[in-house]
């Protein structure tokens, strides 16, 4: 089935949060925001920006009604900043304005004095200076200790990873108005509807059954709205609050990347032990998670690195211990893969480390040390239903490794300044939210009298296509045709206390939650068919293509008719469904448990192509075998793996944040901030949809495909590395992510300049 929004979408008739029609009044937000990354409020004067043409009203945390408190996991963030500024670009104030250039020159008028106070952008820093987020986290299995004792080669380094800018093509933003009675409405493009309905409740000070939130569609999450919609769309509605008007925020570009957090930067120690057979026996590694200058998410996102610290290899004795360091950045927050990628970079660099000292290629150690059926992670879960060896063997088989292998020799052979570099990356990624309580979720669905359908869930579609996912379940258990059926608004009047759209889930869970309320309607329109016919108790009743069949054959009941005599029969024609994943859970206080749902697996195949002498490079080709369960959608699903592989492959080589010591953003536009272009994306992707065992926790055997596909990309990281050492031998780059061209090129030629 087609994406449903294809059509609307290349007909730019798809509404999303700036498109929304304005109501007359409306009043247009601007945030004033900190000029230094770490500092005292001396003082603050807006008085000659209230007098600038348009200006209604300027808020700052003294206007604030309840508790200037937007903190998620830890209550340490407020929405504006009192006496004290930690990052720059926090903000301080917002000004509302009878339009958005004069809210902006207004802003301009502000006059802020700080005293600077000492600034900390890296977290190795601010761990040697003890500031953290939380105590830290180890997850053990095993005793490295004696397992070191006894393992035959051990070596050691260090690996660095880079944070990303989301990029999302539509900015942060929200709309909201007064309803009536001290009840407010907010359109909001987030990935948590309820977050922002409870944190509004908690600034504003009053009850979440007073604010409704509204979600039509995202231009783009990526985790970056998962938490960090809430603040804009709680500004607009303190805004709306203070002045009774509707008020609109939407960030621009340059305003959304200072202000917003990003994907965490890691930077982590590791140690690896082989015994003679090259079978890792002991893993310990420490990361120093670069969590900004607020927990947000980071708390949930470390857990996640810890989780995904051995990728998809058996390692029997590990020790993983996490700090969460707190800096002078924009609060980092969820990203595609939240942890998980950074976590596997480590190993994947540890292996890198290994076969480099002992003469060996990497994929050696990947393939001798992948996970089976049975082994235990080191976080108590013992694997089922693995998949890793089987993607690998079908990746190296399917895609021909051998000749893949001496292609790439012959013309490394024959080309002095080309060289290629070729890289296997093998992934494991767990399935639920890591915090158990979240995995919950609801449908609400109505038929009406005419046949048609409405269905609301708490899942917000992105661009991910979760919404043509959920028509396909409603469509399937119905019987009936796609087109019948309209997929509702995410609001949290119909479909309250969601989780956020995230964690590669929200198909899954409400994918089920949808099938629970249509399986529930369906049988209540059987039983009608049976009572309306007379028929013998256990007579089969099928509806299917909109007809209904009784012991295998058709009746004279076409779908329109059987609903209209079923509402005329005064029965209920709604269903709301409640759905808990069964059979999770984790214990934090001994980091043991069964988190996840299942895994999800696969292999690709990386080739690079590096110009030795300019630094720069192309990906030839990306080769996956990708473990889908039962695809339900493999256009939808197709499109999540070459997303999510070139994403990942612009965190892994061109994406670029700068921070100045000062806490400053530099690369703070796409001039200065590299994503994939059309130009960086491989020039083949091949994609082997491998229909592995159909697991009953994913939505019709279907497995989530988000974020898995991503760490993908930390292949192209290594393939790169290869090519390097393939003009010079004696290479060895630092495993420090992203391998910008410049890398290449200081690494291709080490002592120049000197
Ligand atoms: N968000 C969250 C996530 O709150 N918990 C998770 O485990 C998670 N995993 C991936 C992406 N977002
Ligand atoms: Mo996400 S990183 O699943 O919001």
């Amino acid at each position: 089935m087609r994406n449903i929004d294809a059509l609307n979408h290349v007909r730019g008739e798809s509404v999303y949060l700036d498109d929304i029609p304005v109501r007359q009044g409306t009043l247009y937000a601007w945030v004033f925001s900190s000029p230094v990354a770490h500092g005292r409020i001396l003082n603050l004067d807006l008085s000659e920006a209230e007098k600038m043409p348009g200006v209604v009203k300027i808020f700052t945390a003294q206007d604030i009604p309840g508790q200037n408190q937007i903190g998620g996991i830890i209550p340490d963030e407020p929405l504006l900043a009192e006496s004290e500024v930690h990052f720059w670009g926090q903000p301080v104030a917002v000004l509302l304005a009878e339009t958005e250039l004069q809210a902006r020159l207004a802003s301009h008028k502000i006059q802020i004095e700080i005293e600077k106070l000492p600034v900390i952008t890296e977290p190795r820093d601010a761990h040697k200076a003890g500031k953290l987020i939380m105590p830290p986290r180890t997850f053990t299995l095993g005793n490295t200790e004696t397992a070191f004792a006894g393992c035959e080669y051990v070596f050691e380094g260090n690996a660095e990873s880079g944070g990303q800018e989301h990029l999302y093509i539509e900015t942060q933003g929200a709309y909201a108005y007064v309803k009536e009675n001290g009840s407010f409405y907010v359109a909001s493009s987030t990935q948590g509807p309820t977050a922002v309905q409870r944190h509004a409740a908690v600034v504003l000070g009053i009850s979440m059954s007073k604010i409704e939130v509204d979600v039509m569609r995202l231009g783009g999450g990526f985790g970056g709205k998962e938490d960090q919609a809430t603040p804009w769309a709680v500004m607009a509605l303190l805004g709306t609050a203070l002045t009774k008007r509707p008020v609109k925020l939407a960030l621009h570009r340059p305003e959304d990347m200072r202000m917003t957090g990003k994907r965490h930067p890691y930077s982590s120690d590791f140690k690896i032990g082989f015994d003679k057979e090259l079978r890792i026996q002991a893993y310990e590694v420490t990361f120093y998670q670069n969590a900004g200058a607020a927990a947000d998410l980071s708390p949930a996102v470390l857990e996640r690195t810890l989780f995904h610290c051995t990728n998809s290899y058996f390692i029997p004795n590990v020790k993983a211990t996490a700090y969460s360091c707190k800096t002078n950045l924009p609060p980092n927050t969820a990203f595609r893969g939240f942890g998980g990628p950074q976590g596997m970079f480590v190993i994947e660099s540890a292996l890198a480390h290994a076969a480099e000292k002992l003469g060996l290629e990497t994929w050696e150690l990947q393939e001798k040390n992948l996970l089976k059926d049975g082994d235990e992670f080191p976080y108590g879960q013992i694997t089922e239903g693995c998949e890793a060896q089987n993607c690998w063997q079908t990746a190296a088989e399917k895609y021909d490794l051998p000749k893949l292998r001496e292609e790439i020799a012959a013309f490394n052979q024959q080309h002095k300044f080309l060289k290629k570099g070729l890289a296997l990356m093998p992934i494991c990624f767990g399935i639920s939210f890591t915090k158990t309580a979240m995995n919950q979720s609801r449908a609400l669905v109505h038929i009406y009298q005419d046949g048609s359908v409405g269905v609301s869930t708490g899942a917000v579609e992105m661009g991910q296509g979760v919404n043509t996912k959920m028509l396909q379940v409603a469509a399937t258990v119905l019987g009936i045709d796609p087109n019948r059926i309209r997929i509702e608004t995410t609001n949290t009047t119909r479909v309250a206390n969601t989780s956020p759209s995230a964690a590669s889930a929200t198909a899954d869970l409400n994918g089920k939650a949808v099938q629970m309320a249509c399986e529930a309607l369906r049988e209540r329109l059987k039983l009608h068919i049976a009572i309306q016919l007379d028929l013998p108790e256990n007579t089969p009743i099928e509806i299917q293509d909109e007809q209904v069949w009784v012991a295998g054959k058709t009746v004279e009941l076409p779908w329109e008719k059987l609903v209209f005599s079923a509402y005329w029969s005064r029965i209920s024609l709604s269903e709301n469904a409640h759905y808990a994943t069964p059979e999770i859970h984790f214990n934090p206080a001994i980091e043991k448990g069964h988190p996840f749902a299942y895994h999800v697996y696969g292999t690709a195949l990386v080739t690079a192509t590096v110009d030795c002498l300019r630094g720069t490079y192309e990906f030839d080709s990306v080769k996956i075998a990708h473990d889908f369960g039962s695809s339900m959608n493999t256009n939808v699903d197709l499109g999540q793996i070459e997303g999510g592989l070139v994403q990942g492959i612009g965190w892994m080589t061109l994406e670029e944040l700068l921070f100045n010591p000062e806490g400053r953003l530099l690369s703070n536009a796409l001039s200065t901030y590299k994503v994939p272009d059309i130009y960086a994306v491989p020039k083949e992707i091949a994609v082997h949809f491998m229909a592995t065992q159909g697991i009953k926790l994913a939505i019709f055997g279907s497995k989530a495909v988000g974020e898995p596909p991503l760490m993908y990309g930390i292949g192209a990281y290594f393939a790169l590395r290869n090519a390097i050492k393939a003009f010079r031998l004696e290479a060895v780059p630092r495993f420090s992510a992203p391998m910008t061209p410049e890398k290449v090129l200081l690494n291709l030629y080490p002592d120049f300049g000197t």
